[in-house]
């Protein structure tokens, strides 16, 4: 091959060479560009519980450009602080986290703001010593939720004419020290206060499990069975507790039997709301992971975002309720 020649090939080997640049695998390069995402759950308690990590998972997917690492704290706050921690020390773009109590949080988020990192609260919220230990929060107005109870039952006594004879009430209590718990406990008791025929005669912890709302139920109804109103902080209380009236022979109905209120309007509660067996359940929306992949597209855009953010909510009656709103649940 002469000069020329080798020279014009020359050129073209390094032409082909600098076009056929080794193309990056699609997840190597979409890696580096993921936004990387800590997010610690509570744990895995209620069905309410389980759709909204559910919901998380599907908007910080990576199709959604995110990398999520998961942690379940299995109902410990030691194990969310640890998680948080976990996630500093992995330089995360974001901390997502739903508080399992009020209060505890000052340190670890305090980490997280050194460490320049944002962190969004979601369903249950907290009391920090300062403003800007987190940057966001997504949930719900847990007293209005309570307070949306408390009217219901006072318009149901009022047209059953029972303001005046005794209304003996059984409060089967959430979490306790979660702002769920705090908010719905505070309606209730405010509700007691306004009402002189309502009058508490027993308030356990059930820890929004069927499990522990059963048993509780039925330490209670061993002491009395002389039950007009039993108000439960999530659906898993209310169905527990009802297993427990319902083995006893008790009817749960909101005209002829105990007036079961419950909180979260799951597909299951609103089963048992249709069949009569739960008369009141105030919707708890854990659909929030649209939030939170909205609230961090605006952060990385630089844009200014809503430091509370209320997510709008329901209730249903087993007077009006039907199966295809049901049907159209979506959780
Ligand atoms: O009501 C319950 C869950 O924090 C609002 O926690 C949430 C509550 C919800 O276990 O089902």
């Amino acid at each position: 091959m002469d000069k020329r020649m080798f020279a014009i090939f020359a050129c073209f080997a390094v032409l082909l060479c600098g076009c056929v640049k080794k193309a990056q695998p699609a997840t190597e390069a979409s890696k580096d560009d993921q936004i990387v995402v800590g997010f610690s759950q509570v744990g895995a308690e209620s069905e309410w519980r389980v759709a909204n990590t559910e919901s998380i998972k599907a908007a910080l997917s990576v199709e959604n450009g995110y990398e999520l690492i998961y942690d379940d704290a299995r109902q410990e706050q030691e194990n969310q602080i640890r998680a948080i921690r976990n996630f500093i020390q992995q330089n995360v773009d974001y901390i997502v986290f739903s508080p399992k109590l009020e209060t505890g949080w000052n340190s670890i988020l305090q980490e997280a703001k050194e460490a320049g990192i944002p962190v969004i609260m979601i369903d249950r919220d907290i009391i920090v010593e300062e403003e800007d230990l987190f940057t966001a929060y997504i949930g719900s107005d847990f007293r209005k939720e309570g307070e949306k109870a408390v009217v219901w039952l006072e318009n149901l006594l009022e047209k059953q004419g029972r303001t005046e004879e005794p209304i003996r009430i059984v409060h089967i209590q959430g979490t306790i020290g979660s702002s769920a718990q705090i908010g719905r406990t505070s309606a209730l008791e405010q509700g007691i206060k306004n009402n002189i025929n309502w009058e508490m005669v027993a308030q356990e912890c059930g820890d929004f499990t069927r499990a522990k709302a059963y048993e509780v139920m039925g330490a209670i109804l061993e002491q009395t069975k002389d039950i007009d109103v039993v108000y439960c902080e999530n659906d898993g209380e209310a169905l527990g507790a009802i297993d427990a009236m319902e083995e006893v022979g008790i009817k749960c109905d909101a005209n002829d039997g105990v007036i079961v209120i419950s909180f979260d309007a799951t597909r299951l509660g609103l089963e048992y709301c249709l069949k009569g067996k739960i008369a009141l359940d105030v919707e708890c929306n854990p659909q929030q992971g649209p939030y939170v992949d909205a609230i961090i597209q605006k952060l990385e855009r630089g844009e200014p975002i809503e430091r509370e953010n209320l997510i709008e909510e329901t209730q249903f009656d087993c007077f009006t309720i039907t199966q295809k709103m049901i049907d159209d649940r979506k959780y």
